[in-house]
């Protein structure tokens, strides 16, 4: 039985985790960055392997009875060296952030200027956003989209010839169409500037070759291993054969910026967990899963489309798409993310180019479909999900969010909307649509 000892050591925590696997099971995952990481990965990650402490490097660490460690921190660092086709990888760093922290502290001093995409236009905090480390530590000079959601190349250009960054960030987690790794590493190349790919959201997609490598441009490739790679939460920090020939040291700059300089121990059962999801993104089943991924996020948004939603750029190249709900009114992603959770249909409520609302209450919403990929799902379901979506959204356009007193309505219109047939319905035949494709069946 799964989890039968913590069933039987600690009921209650055991009984939250089930709960927690009854929700994946019964709700669709659309929130793009999340997947459901296999049981051969989950069984890595709950071993003995997190006993252990390991600062330090495969052959030389600062605590003994690494034996074992060392040959699984040396397997993952290969088969990403493989995937990937670059010459250095570090395995270690804790999540994404981190693995940002590490570039940073590699490759610049506290004050220099770096670039990045302005996180209300579909960048990461950790790429300048002014209430981050990034932000605050470094000098920020934001780049953004052109009003057709596109990257403003010119203002890359423009902005990178004025500020000559230290670094310049191309990797996103709200952009929807191909990251543009050769232009950018023609404005780094320009500047003297580290070009680094952050390819969180789209590993999986280019392990499978489904979109275009950063390795023959950048110097630096970051990535977290969670999302559609679709391994454990973790990270890594390759350097490319371009990194290597820009600065020889960069190798032992970054091991040395990961530990000592912003980590301690390695989570070692991670390591092994990463592994595993490498090994599995090297089979060709993983290429048809990344195809798949991409051939319904086309459709998922052509649906939304008929449905006259109006889509960031009109469409997507990737795995995620990003709705623009202004039409219905300013801000409400946030209405949007309430009402599909009660209908069992989980989303992100994300800012959306030239937002007039706020982060936190943001006029769009952020769909991907990695994880209902995971789950068998195809073209036929994304046409039955984009129905969902638009019965829930239809249900509640006539919301619109108050100028103050934000918290306490959406709180009101969740009670409201917890009584309402049509979600309850759309919450059926979600329910209904995730049976035929179960979730963990091994998990008994
Ligand atoms: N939180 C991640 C995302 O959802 O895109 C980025 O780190």
């Amino acid at each position: 039985m799964w989890l039968s000892y913590l069933r039987k050591y600690d009921p209650v925590v055991a009984q939250i985790i089930l709960r927690e696997l009854e929700r994946q099971r019964y709700t669709l995952e659309l929130i793009p960055s999340e997947n459901f990481a296999s049981v051969s990965v989950l069984e890595a990650l709950g071993t003995i392997l997190t006993n252990k402490y390991s600062e330090g490097y495969p052959g030389r660490r600062y605590y003994g009875g690494n034996e074992y460690v060392d040959m699984i921190e040396n397997l993952a660092i290969e088969r990403a060296k493989k995937l990937f086709k670059v010459p250095y990888v570090n395995v270690q760093p804790y999540s994404g952030t981190p693995a940002n922290i590490a570039v940073y502290l590699a490759c610049c001093e506290m004050g220099d200027t770096i670039m990045g995409l302005d996180l209300r236009h579909g960048g990461h905090l950790s790429h300048g956003w002014k209430v981050s480390f990034s932000g605050r530590f470094y000098r920020s000079v934001p780049y953004h989209l052109n009003e057709d959601g596109y990257i403003d190349m010119d203002e890359v250009w423009k902005l990178a010839e004025e500020y000559k960054p230290r670094i310049i960030w191309c990797g996103y987690s709200a952009y929807v169409r191909k990251f543009p790794f050769k232009e950018f590493s023609e404005v780094a190349d320009a500047v003297g500037a580290y070009m680094v790919a952050d390819i969180a959201h789209i590993a999986g997609l280019v392990a499978a070759g489904l979109h275009p490598s950063p390795t023959p441009y950048a110097h630096i490739i970051t990535t977290t291993t969670h999302k559609t790679l679709r391994g454990p939460r973790g990270a890594m920090i390759m350097i490319t054969e371009k990194g290597l020939e820009k600065d020889p040291e960069l190798a032992e700059r970054i091991d040395k910026a990961v530990f000592p300089g912003v980590q301690g121990g390695p989570h070692d059962h991670v390591t092994a967990a990463i592994a595993v999801a490498l090994g599995e993104a090297m089979k060709p089943e993983f290429k048809e899963y990344a195809k798949q991924i991409v051939r319904n996020a086309k459709r998922l948004a052509s649906e939304l489309i008929s449905y006259g939603y109006k889509l960031v750029t009109d469409g997507t190249d990737i795995h995620l798409m990003l709705v623009d709900l202004t039409p219905i009114s300013i801000g409400f992603g946030a209405i949007a993310q309430e009402a599909l959770e009660l209908a069992g249909i989980t989303v992100n409520k994300n800012t959306i180019p030239n937002e007039q609302s706020s982060p936190f209450y943001p006029s769009g919403i952020r769909l991907g479909t990695p994880a209902i990929t995971t789950r068998g799902m195809r073209e036929k379901e994304m046409s039955e999900i984009a129905g969902f979506i638009h019965r829930v959204l239809q249900e509640v356009s006539h919301y619109s969010l108050p100028p103050k007193g934000r918290r306490s309505f959406i709180k009101k219109i969740r009670e409201e909307l917890s009584q309402n047939n049509t979600i309850k319905e759309v919450r059926e035949d979600v329910k209904k649509l995730c049976e035929r494709f179960p979730l963990y069946p091994e998990l008994r």
